[in-house]
């Protein structure tokens, strides 16, 4: 074989294997388009019928060089990556990345959750009452923290354990913070109290254990106020998304994402906290995060490294459950930070650099 035949033999399979390739995507995109079709009807994307007739069909119509066996392998591995395609763009939720580029930033007022600064979230575990709340406002708020949180609807473990004051609890909740010119940031439990609470709350938690509960997530999709969803002690990271995605596919796109500490076989802390999960939820998705200090470790003494951990890693900000009398807190007493302990942790972080003193609202 001379030198130029082989030279333009290979040059011609070059050829060949760009027109593979553009065959290939051409075929990529009309199942993108089908998968697209399917999706609104609800169809399930991997049909094993249809792809046996296709292969047949191939198979059928194959001249060789190549055996039926290969060709027919050949097809199963290019069906294979179309249906992955469609896992793929079935990913394109509207609280992805790849859906929006830019972080959502939650505002409230002029303050902002998932700028340049993080927030801090404090307050107690719940509203107890409206002295409890004022001692308290005023020791965190002295601390340039403008985000007030308290219970006033409490999903406990137990039902004999304090349950909350409700409404009542709520508008004691507004009514102290807006004397600190402070937002306030609280637990919703029911669909049908999501907009009521808009009266008097800023921005409506969804607790860890109602991360699933479908209708509450609905009906915090259809009010416009920022909602704090906070990750389920069993739930996975995708589950947390999805979640977020019930909010967002129905209009409300202000949303915080808390990571909280998920359930292991580990006793040394309350919950495991995933601090892996931060900058994975950071980079799948445009919203902001939150980690909640307390909850996830249920204990003061590793407050600070943890805090530290993450907003090294990326957090938008922190909660921590503050009290101006732990030791008598109807609910968490054991975790909650006393004035003294919490104006400690403020100055390390302040320290530290982790938070910027002249980034505090005075
Ligand atoms: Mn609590």
């Amino acid at each position: 074989m001379s030198k130029e035949r082989f030279e333009d033999l290979r040059n011609q399979l070059d050829e060949v294997n760009l027109e593979l390739l553009n065959v290939l995507n051409k075929r990529a995109k009309l199942v993108e388009e089908i998968g697209t079709l399917k999706s609104g009807k609800g169809t399930e994307r991997f049909d094993p019928i249809r792809e046996k007739e296709m292969l047949d069909k191939v198979v059928a119509a194959n001249e060789g060089p190549f055996s039926n066996e290969t060709v027919a392998h050949l097809f199963k591995q290019v069906f294979q990556a179309s249906l992955v395609l469609q896992e793929e763009e079935k990913k394109h939720l509207l609280i992805s990345r790849k859906t929006q580029k830019q972080d959502t930033i939650v505002e409230i007022g002029n303050l902002r959750v998932g700028g340049e600064q993080p927030i801090i979230i404090a307050g107690p575990c719940s509203v107890e009452t409206v002295d409890q709340m004022e001692k308290t406002a005023a020791g965190i708020r002295a601390e340039g923290v403008t985000f007030l949180r308290g219970g006033a609807y409490k999903p406990r473990t137990s039902p004999y354990d304090f349950q909350g004051l409700g409404v009542e609890g709520l508008k004691i909740l507004s009514e102290t913070a807006k004397r600190h010119g402070m937002v306030c940031v609280s637990e919703i439990v029911a669909p049908e109290d999501v907009e009521m609470a808009c009266e008097y709350i800023d921005v409506i938690q969804i607790g860890a254990r109602n991360m699933q509960n479908f209708e509450l997530l609905k009906a915090a999709g259809e009010v416009r106020k920022p909602i704090l969803l906070k990750r389920g002690l069993s739930a996975t990271i995708e589950e947390l998304l999805y979640a977020a995605e019930y909010i967002a596919s129905r209009g409300n796109s202000q949303i915080i994402l808390c990571e909280r500490g998920i359930r292991t076989y580990e006793k040394a802390t309350r919950n495991t906290l995933d601090i892996s999960a931060v900058p994975i939820l950071k980079q799948e998705s445009h919203l902001p995060v939150v980690v909640d200090v307390s909850h996830s470790t249920g204990r003061k003494d590793i407050m600070f490294p943890i805090a530290k951990a993450a907003l090294a890693v990326g957090a938008d900000g922190l909660i921590i459950e503050t009290h101006c009398e732990p030791s008598v807190a109807l609910s968490d007493a054991k975790q909650q930070l006393d004035l003294h302990q919490f104006a400690k942790i403020m100055g390390e972080l302040k320290s530290s650099g982790y938070i910027k003193e002249e980034a505090l609202v005075k």
